[in-house]
């Protein structure tokens, strides 16, 4: 199976102005158009450090949340997913990548029914983990499973915390057998059978990391997980996301990595 921590490709989408619209869970600042732009570069050049190409698709003005590419489409190897976000301002994501994934990947397949956000779908070496969520589905989860069934790799369905946007916005894969985990979700005991490093209290927000081949990518500002990781031995490249933060948004979601 296709390793789910080394990659060749990464598929972003820049934000455009619209993105001070970008959905959100409080009633919070929007965020500033320019620093974001500033900080999806400096994405992007993390993401360029830990040797993979970055291929900028279209900006799409028309769907505010579209820099958040993760939501939009699962790629695993040569074989990508269509999915079916789940707000309605986001309905028309999918369409609008299919072509950019038609272009580079083997065979392309959709989620036909129910709904599924790419923030839920955790792809680790063995299984690929779809955590219900506000987004997704149980209808849009079985659709997925038949959509990932060319690949050979299980589907399993877990739970995402509740009033928690995604279920990646509280993991993410950092080795092969490795998951980074919040205190809240590694309780609920999805994780059995792999070796889960908790994130320290009151740093939840930086749960939402990224590995990319030799390196963990993780937000700025959360110094007892950037040193939980260096002293854990991972090779750790900090990057601002405090815009996309505003509207909910993380590392995970800012790109689709690939190895198609
Ligand atoms: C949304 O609510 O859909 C966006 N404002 C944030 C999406 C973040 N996506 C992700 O974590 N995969």
């Amino acid at each position: 199976m296709p390793s789910s921590i080394h990659f060749s490709l990464a598929l972003v989408r820049p934000p455009t102005p619209s993105v001070v619209d970008g959905l959100r869970a409080d009633e919070g600042p929007d965020p500033d158009f320019a620093a974001f732009l500033d900080e999806h570069v400096s994405y992007r050049r993390a993401l360029e450090a830990a040797g993979v190409r970055v291929e900028e698709m279209a900006p799409l003005n028309a769907f505010p949340d579209a820099v958040f590419v993760e939501d939009a489409a699962l790629c695993l190897g040569s074989h990508a997913i269509v999915l079916r976000p789940g707000a309605p301002s986001r309905f028309g994501e999918a369409e609008a990548i299919t072509a950019d994934l038609e272009a580079r990947f083997a065979t392309v397949a959709r989620v036909d029914d129910g709904f599924v956000d790419g923030g839920d779908i955790l792809v680790t070496d063995r299984e690929v983990l779809v955590g219900l969520s506000a987004r997704t589905n149980a209808a849009g989860a079985k659709a997925l499973a038949v959509a990932v069934a060319p690949t050979g790799r299980p589907v399993r369905v877990v739970t995402t915390p509740p009033d928690v946007l995604h279920f990646k916005t509280d993991c993410a894969v950092i080795g092969a057998d490795v998951i980074f985990s919040t205190a809240r979700l590694a309780a609920s005991d999805c994780f059995d059978g792999y070796d889960v490093l908790v994130c320290p209290s009151g740093e939840e927000a930086a749960a939402n990391m990224i590995r990319v081949n030799d390196h963990v990518l993780m937000r700025t500002g959360f110094p007892k997980t950037e040193a939980l990781l260096r002293d854990s031995g991972y090779d750790v490249i900090t990057v601002r996301a405090d815009e996309a933060a505003r509207i909910d948004g993380g590392l995970s979601c800012m790109s689709l990595r690939c190895a198609p």
